[in-house]
């Protein structure tokens, strides 16, 4: 057997698995339990697979997401590099509306600072002052993860494959322009249930929270693709997850973007 995902009939059937779990809010195993030699370049080909299949249900593409910028992330999921994702329509939660945790296998909550772009952005030589000069409004933020595979168990090639463990975010209801602020000294207090889990500030994701969407840009660059005007990019968590049930409260606090308060059901 081979051990490598290599025909596309191995890579329909690794996106389907993954499609199928998140559909019942239940786990699929790891792909690299399967293909011990996957690799990344492939895991972002599955990934492919399953955003289209949102997007062949009505889902619209909004944006992308970094994972794993942070240390504290970093080390909390056992991965050493960062990865992307695509938002789509279908994960956008209003702010003020609550999570329904009944909707995912194993939700957790994360705080995040998001660029709402102004403009079109790609090229393989993005820097964060370029990424700066395209946004419109940096937002304060929490995104809802949920992996695919039981416990968060998972190899970089895994959590790509599962679009890094995208499935909703919440905007906060105001931004503000980034013009002026360093974004690296933005505070964050993140608390569950009015407790402090953790606080960070932006540098805590690979040192400027505008380095990851050039980070992003950079890798979509060598695939041929960008980022459009409108779409939302969230930089990655600034502190560790935090796991959500129905009745929990998350709060995450940001200095001078303000504070999106999450309500689970
Ligand atoms: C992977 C996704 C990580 C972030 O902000 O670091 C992520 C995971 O932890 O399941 O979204
Ligand atoms: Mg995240």
């Amino acid at each position: 057997m081979t051990t490598k995902a290599e025909t596309m009939t191995d890579l329909q059937a690794c996106a389907t698995s993954l499609i199928n779990a998140a559909a019942s809010a239940s786990s699929a195993p790891p792909l690299t339990g399967t293909y011990p030699d996957l690799d990344v370049a492939t895991a972002y080909q599955i990934q492919d697979l399953v955003v289209a299949d949102r997007i062949s249900r009505g889902a619209v593409l909004v944006g992308a997401k970094l994972g794993l910028t942070s240390v504290a992330k970093q080390q909390q999921m056992n991965v050493a590099e960062p990865c992307y994702g695509w938002l789509t329509s279908d994960m956008r939660i209003d702010a003020g509306t609550a999570v329904i945790t009944a909707a995912y296998g194993q939700p957790r909550c994360e705080p995040e600072i998001a660029f709402l772009l102004g403009t079109d952005l790609e090229g393989a030589n993005v820097g964060a002052a370029d990424v700066l000069a395209a946004t419109a409004m940096v937002l304060p933020a929490v995104e809802v993860i949920d992996s695919r595979y039981a416990g968060y168990k998972f190899t970089l090639p895994d959590v790509v494959a599962d679009n890094s463990s995208s499935a909703g975010f919440v905007l906060g209801a105001q931004g503000i322009s980034p013009i002026g602020v360093d974004l690296r000294l933005v505070g964050c207090n993140f608390y569950k249930n009015g407790q402090l889990i953790a606080t960070a500030t932006g540098a805590a994701a690979l040192g400027n929270p505008a380095s990851c969407v050039a980070w992003l840009v950079r890798h979509l660059a060598a695939r041929g693709q960008g980022l459009k005007a409108g779409m939302v990019v969230m930089a990655g968590a600034l502190t560790e997850a935090i796991a959500v049930a129905p009745g929990d409260t998350i709060t995450a606090e940001f200095d001078r973007l303000g504070s999106v308060i999450v309500s689970c059901q």
